[in-house]
């Protein structure tokens, strides 16, 4: 139960809620929740992302994807410092190279902190399979959407079976993220990106720990998520990875188009190793990762995990997919930044 400063803090955000203030009771909760972590706030800013989505707050910009020269020529898959990043260079790494690697996007004391949310998560998750009944609050509280959207056993299991734990599930984890990306400046660059406040997925935000002996299938998330939505995901590594372990395997080009799925693939929405290869396999990057580094792409980008036989270690990283609100693929479930 959450003691009387959090009910009362609750009890303020609900308020400031009814009176349609969603930013002030989100800055309410987020600074008492800095002085002081606590679930109870950490989960209550969850629910109040997810409740207080709003689709047109802003019309969409009319054109899209946005027109920007290669601001990265001769390069495959650009880099570029984190605190230099603007949203030109994520149009234009995304338009010309299919992605853009963002530097130190994180810092190595964030890095940590949430490199250990997301083992407690992971250990939660083990306790409650092997008994359902298991307390796992704070480490695991599931996320409950509102009812119109159908979700629960199935996305579990699916996180579960990629090597993930859903982020929501994790509140803790999700305040944590979302306190790093506001320091990097990233809610304003998307902001200014997509020209509307971001949201970003219930679904889609995953908490991984991919083991080296991981099966890798080549895709596009466009697949599922449509080609038509406006969606920017930030893979933040949260170990070293790309040598001793797994990285992400990624098109160094951009595809206007889906790409054939089917074959001898894990998902309905896999590319089959050969349909890839047609596509020039000279073209793809394995990038090496420091801890807190982020790969930004989107959801034409052609990619899959990046593993190797030789490689001998597990890699913590999370995936945290946005869109724009006016063309936001609903079953993937809104949380507004
Ligand atoms: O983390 C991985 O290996 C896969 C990530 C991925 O497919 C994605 O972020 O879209
Ligand atoms: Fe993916």
């Amino acid at each position: 139960m959450p003691d009387l400063i959090e009910e009362d803090l609750i009890r303020e955000a609900d308020r400031l809620l009814a009176a349609d203030d969603v930013g002030a009771a989100l800055k309410l909760l987020t600074e008492a929740n800095r002085a002081a972590p606590s679930i109870e706030l950490e989960a209550k800013l969850l629910s109040i992302r997810h409740r207080a989505f709003v689709a047109s707050e802003q019309p969409p910009i009319s054109s899209w994807p946005p027109a920007v020269p290669d601001l990265f020529e001769g390069q495959r898959i650009p880099e570029i410092a984190a605190a230099e990043l603007t949203a030109e260079h994520i149009a234009s790494g995304l338009a010309h190279h299919g992605s853009v690697l963002a530097r130190g996007l994180l810092d190595n004391a964030r890095v940590a902190e949430l490199r250990a949310t997301v083992d407690r998560a992971f250990a939660a998750a083990d306790r409650k399979r092997e008994d359902a009944e298991a307390e796992t609050s704070p480490d695991l509280v599931p996320f409950e959407p509102e009812e119109k959207y159908s979700f629960g056993i199935f996305e579990r299991a699916f996180a579960n079976f990629g090597s993930g734990v859903l982020g929501v599930d994790s509140p803790h984890a999700m305040f944590q993220m979302i306190e790093a990306l506001e320091a990097a400046g990233m809610a304003d660059l998307m902001m200014d990106f997509f020209g509307e406040r971001p949201a970003f997925s219930v679904k889609k935000t995953t908490l991984r720990r991919t083991e080296p002996d991981t099966v890798a299938g080549w895709h596009q998330d466009g697949a599922f998520l449509g080609t038509e939505t406006r969606a920017l995901n930030i893979w933040t590594a949260l170990s070293p990875c790309g040598v001793d372990a797994p990285s992400l395997d990624v098109f160094a080009r951009n595809f206007d188009h889906l790409v054939p799925t089917g074959g001898p693939d894990i998902y309905d929405w896999s590319v089959s190793d050969e349909t890839a290869g047609t596509y020039g396999l000279e073209d793809v990057v394995r990038p090496v990762f420091e801890a807190g580094d982020a790969l930004l792409f989107d959801h034409m980008t052609l990619h899959r995990t990046g593993v190797s036989p030789s490689m001998t270690k597990t890699r913590h990283a999370i995936e945290m997919w946005f869109f724009a609100p006016s063309t936001y693929p609903y079953e993937q479930i809104p949380l507004t930044l």
